[in-house]
């Protein structure tokens, strides 16, 4: 998908929607999108996008490639939808996860 300087950025700006918007509980943040389209447990394209969007990630124009390209990397199950197993991988990643 993306380049690792468009995972870092991706990373940060989505660390920062859960703590301004969330206090910092990725849980929470999950669950809040997890449930806003069809109000599955997982995350699926329309949730990540509206993730995507709150978190000023991409454009109108690109925020379905990368939301396209965050299932290709994190769907283990191949199920097209994130489940919190599945995004949790996201926040162990190299850099990432809680801290800033
Ligand atoms: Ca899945």
């Amino acid at each position: 998908m993306a380049n690792e300087k468009q995972i870092k950025e991706l990373k940060e700006k989505v660390a920062a929607l859960v703590q301004n918007k969330f206090g910092g509980d990725w849980y929470r943040g999950f669950n809040f999108y997890a449930v806003k389209n069809g109000g599955s447990a997982a995350v699926e394209k329309e949730d990540l996008e509206a993730m995507l969007e709150d978190a000023g990630v991409g454009s109108w124009l690109t925020r379905g490639a990368w939301a396209d390209g965050i299932i290709g990397e994190l769907d283990k199950n191949k199920d097209k939808s994130i489940s919190w197993e599945e995004f949790e991988a996201l926040l162990q990643g190299s850099d990432s996860g809680a801290k800033k």
